[in-house]
């Protein structure tokens, strides 16, 4: 079973302002354009309780809350906030599938399970993934002066529901064996991905919770939301998600190459380029926390005829000097005696490294 986080961070664009300026703390500020024609981007908790939220008119915004402070907005910063805390999501695992500017989910499975397997009482396995996103908030915080919220579960919707249950600052668990009696008082339109529209076309029929629709069954359903939707949604009514989460390294190499000016015979010159490029790629490995296990250098002669040499190491490594010594290797397999037009080099079979990097997450 897989243990997914969903994190979000609080009224994002409006924290940020708040870090920015601290005497916006605990006022209603209202980002998304001071003109009458704009639009609300977020707004923070203290702006929400006067009934303003995003994408709402700023000319009903100012209506409804003529105290707000309205600001522009600046997206630098928000990108910049957004990198720092997708930073610290990475320090803790490589499975993260980012979602949005402030939201992501991170299958944390094989941390947990391995730290773990000594018991896998399911209480002791929880307790360990809350502590876990406990950890991740605290460094998100710390780090920032940002609160995130995180929900837990077993797939994607559940994660997610999970991560809203409890904003600002939340975090909540929705086990398998209590994801059907959570979902089913919901309201319709708690349900990701219902729209207001169609929630209210459900309420006049009388059909109000989350249990209401489910008990229709797939097909009826279908006859009143169409079968698209339906087939996509009725699952989730039910707890049920099978979207897997899609990490970056889904990216299977990550490489350079270069074509000369004219073409060459120059040992010390290829050895030479093939470093730096290598150099550069384990640094963009590093970055992600990846490991390496093959190595792969192309090489396309004068007269365009090319060759690829790959040699795979015993098991991946993130160590640039075993790296550099296995690409001397594979050099020494190459005709570099015909004049070389194009000379490139990548590291592939990637795999994550966060069992070796966990640093403040280590001793959980
Ligand atoms: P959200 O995560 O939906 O909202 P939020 O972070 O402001 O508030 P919370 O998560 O606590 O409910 O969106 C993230 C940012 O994306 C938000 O701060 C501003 C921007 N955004 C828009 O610009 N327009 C929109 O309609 C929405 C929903 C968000
Ligand atoms: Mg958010």
């Amino acid at each position: 079973m897989s243990i997914l986080f969903h994190f979000d961070i609080d009224a994002f664009f409006a924290s940020v302002e708040v870090l920015l300026n601290p005497s916006l703390k605990g006022r209603p500020v209202i980002v998304g354009g001071s003109t009458q024609r704009g639009v609300v981007s977020t707004a923070s908790y203290e702006a929400r309780k006067y009934g303003v939220h995003s994408a709402m008119s700023t000319h009903m915004a100012r209506q409804l809350c003529p105290n707000g402070i309205f600001l522009d907005g600046n997206f630098n910063a928000y990108r910049d906030y957004s990198k720092q805390v997708f930073k610290v999501m990475y320090s803790c695992t490589p499975h993260i599938e980012k979602v949005g500017i402030d939201e992501g989910y991170l299958d944390v499975s094989q941390l947990i399970l391995q730290s773990n397997r000594d018991s896998l009482d399911q209480a002791h396995v929880q307790k360990k993934a809350m502590d876990l996103a406990q950890k991740l908030k605290d460094q998100v915080k710390e780090s920032t002066g940002l609160t995130i919220s995180i929900g837990i579960s077993y797939n994607k919707f559940l994660a997610k529901l999970a991560s809203d249950w409890k904003k600002p600052d939340g975090l909540f668990v929705i086990p398998q064996g209590e994801a059907q009696d959570l979902l089913d008082p919901l309201p319709i339109l708690k349900v990701h991905g219902l729209g207001k529209k169609t929630a209210q076309k459900l309420n006049r029929l009388g059909l109000f919770t989350v249990k209401d629709i489910r008990l229709l069954g797939e097909v009826n359903l279908g006859y009143l939301i169409g079968d698209t939707w339906a087939r996509d949604l009725y699952p989730k009514l039910c707890g049920i998600d099978p979207r897997p989460i899609v990490t970056y390294y889904e990216r299977k190499s990550y490489g350079r190459e270069t074509t000369f000016s004219s073409d060459t015979t120059d040992l010390n010159l290829l050895k030479g380029v093939l470093s730096d490029f290598l150099t550069e790629i384990h640094a963009s490995l590093m970055q992600k926390h990846l490991l390496a296990k093959t190595l792969t250098i192309k090489v396309k002669y004068y007269d365009f005829t090319q060759h690829t040499h790959s040699h795979s190491l015993a098991s991946a490594t993130d160590d640039l000097g075993f790296l550099k010594s296995t690409l001397e290797e594979v050099l020494l397999q190459i005709d570099l005696e015909s004049p070389v037009r194009l000379i490139g080099i990548s590291l592939s079979n990637l795999s994550g490294s966060s069992e070796k990097q966990l640093s403040i997450f280590d001793h959980l």
